[in-house]
């Protein structure tokens, strides 16, 4: 047998399954194609760090001694889509079978699970650079009533160890949630990220990127993501120095001039292989018994990535294809327009997504709390919103993008993700930012010109899904506030909230149309 071995963009890691024990007469396949920049318009970012890490890895396997053949962007031959391409390379050097690590997304794992008896057969490896895997998870699941990130996480504490003494959870508690919920203070100060060089492959990549995409969002004058697992290694070490100690307290914080606050912007080098969730926890573990992280920011961390990102995994991996389908709110407007340009009086988004514009990054409460939530209040259909976290943020891949987007944001899975919808008026994003002193709205107010539409919006939201919600324990309390509201308030309120949502300017598939 002679396998091709295709290498997905977000599959470069030496410890990779297709890669391990791959025979001598092997040949790997590695594809640039337009097809995977266009099914949704990424960021010019995201494209340009696929295009230069995929370039950097072929390089590096190269030296390991692999026979690689790569198809770049421009190649007169290149089919531009990954399994006509793949099958061209197979034809080309007459291999018998295509091998393949899992892909993380679902719509490229059943197209190839059609081909399992083609005549030139494809075969599905396990990605194994997780903790676990979807079996893992579905034989956890199995049986449970309710799903629950906790249970799971305690699990995979033990299983791995980390932060485990004995039996017991370091610090003893498993979680220390409660102390990663500090607002920002002007005082604080937030370290620089380290600006990556750019060699010539990369600035060849860049350019490629631009010639071909151009139209796409962002510019590529600030680009500064890692492209080589070196260059991830100097983001991970800058974050366990710098970053870390200061994560928990601030992990909730919103920041009208700080795009990354103490966050570790790893999620990049992770999803595309660059490094491991494994290493980035062992780090974190390290600091916390050299006393050099306090146990709230090494756990809270942790549980991101041991917790989660592997929840999430399983999740999508054992909902699918079923999952992308839901909208248990029934929402279905489109998105706003200005979550393609910024162009908003509302200064939470407008910073929110100028960041998003700008880095291709914002983080985890910026993507839940400001865009994520407004969201959920206008009842944005989670087909729409979807596809916008899965084009604008280079760390999205779809089996973290979708649970994360359609359950956690839009409470479309009835559940599953969270047991609350994390709905949320203007006096939350007043507590944990800075930005409502630059805004032309105020929090304080629910009606009038200069109310801040997050107040209405929100007890609107609770009222139209009342049905829906107000059977939920955790939401008592707030229903409980709004039947005690006062007619003619509430009725001012709904008065306000529809008015927003008819000059609200939505158009369907803006953005998504595919370029040309
Ligand atoms: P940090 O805050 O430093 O967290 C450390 C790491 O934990 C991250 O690098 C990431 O690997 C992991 N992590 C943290 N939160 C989550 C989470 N909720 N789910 C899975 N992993 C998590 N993350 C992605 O990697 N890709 C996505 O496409 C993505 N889409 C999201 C969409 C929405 C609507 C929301 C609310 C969250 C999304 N997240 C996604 C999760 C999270 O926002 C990002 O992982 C995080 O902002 C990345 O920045 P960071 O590396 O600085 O994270
Ligand atoms: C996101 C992306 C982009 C923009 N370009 C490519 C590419 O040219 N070649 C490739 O192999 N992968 C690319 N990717 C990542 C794929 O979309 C990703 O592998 C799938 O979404 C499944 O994980
Ligand atoms: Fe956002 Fe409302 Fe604050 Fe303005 S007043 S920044 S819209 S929360």
């Amino acid at each position: 047998s002679k396998p091709l071995l295709l290498v997905l963009g977000d599959q470069l890691s030496l410890s990779l399954a297709t890669l391990r024990n791959a025979p001598p007469n092997a040949v790997v396949g590695m594809c640039e194609v337009a097809e995977e920049a266009r099914y949704v318009p990424h960021h010019i970012h995201k494209i340009g760090l696929f295009i230069a890490a995929m370039r950097h890895f072929a390089q590096v396997l190269r030296e390991e001694g692999f026979q690689v053949h790569y198809s770049r962007i421009d190649a007169p031959d290149n089919t531009q889509s990954l399994l006509s391409e793949a099958e061209r390379i197979a034809n080309q050097y007459d291999c018998d079978e295509i091998r393949v690590a899992r892909p993380g997304e679902w719509r490229l794992w059943a197209d190839i699970t059609k081909r399992k008896n083609a005549p030139l057969p494809w075969h599905i490896l396990e990605d194994d650079r997780f903790f676990t895997t979807p079996d893992d998870f579905a034989s956890w699941a199995k049986g449970r009533k309710q799903l629950r990130l906790e249970y799971f996480y305690r699990e995979q504490r033990k299983r791995t160890g980390l932060l485990m003494e004995g039996g017991t959870p370091a610090g003893g508690k498993w979680n220390f949630d409660h102390d990663n919920r500090d607002p920002i203070h002007v005082a604080l100060s937030f370290p620089t990220p380290p600006q990556h060089s750019h060699d010539e492959l990369t600035r060849e990549a860049l350019n490629d990127a631009k010639c071909h995409f151009c139209e796409h969002m962002g510019s590529l004058d600030n680009f500064n993501l890692p492209v080589t697992r070196r260059q991830a290694l100097v983001d991970l070490k800058h974050f366990i120095d710098h970053r870390l100690a200061e994560f928990g307290s601030y992990q909730d914080a919103i920041s009208d001039t700080e795009p990354f606050l103490y966050h570790s912007r790893l999620s990049t080098a992770l999803n595309i292989g660059l490094i491991t969730p494994q290493e980035v926890c062992e780090a974190a573990e390290q600091q916390y018994y050299a006393g050099n992280a306090p146990i709230n920011a090494v756990e809270g961390f942790i549980r991101q990535i041991l917790g989660w990102r592997e929840y999430v995994r399983g999740l999508y991996w054992t909902q699918m294809p079923n999952y992308k389908q839901l909208n248990g709110l029934a929402a279905d407007r489109d998105l706003p327009i200005f979550y393609w340009d910024a162009n908003t009086d509302m200064r939470c988004l407008q910073r929110a997504i100028q960041m998003t514009i700008d880095n291709s990054y914002a983080h985890h409460i910026q993507r839940l709390m400001v865009t994520g939530n407004f969201a959920l209040l206008c009842g944005i259909k989670p087909e729409a919103l979807c596809d916008w976290y899965l084009a604008v943020y280079a760390d999205a891949c779809e089996w973290v993008e979708l649970p994360n987007t359609l359950g956690m944001v839009l409470h479309a899975d009835g559940g599953l993700m969270g047991s609350k919808p994390y709905c949320a008026s203007g006096k939350y994003i007043d507590k944990m930012s800075d930005h409502c002193q630059h805004c032309r709205y105020t929090p304080k107010q629910v009606t009038g010109p200069n109310a801040c539409p997050f107040n209405s919006l929100y007890w609107y939201f609770l009222e139209t899904n009342a049905e829906r919600l107000n059977r939920n324990p955790r939401m008592k309390l707030i229903y409980g506030t709004l039947s005690r509201m006062k007619e003619d308030k509430r009725d001012a309120m709904r008065k306000q909230a529809k008015a927003f949502l008819s000059r609200l300017d939505t158009r369907p598939g803006y953005g998504l149309q595919p370029h040309t």
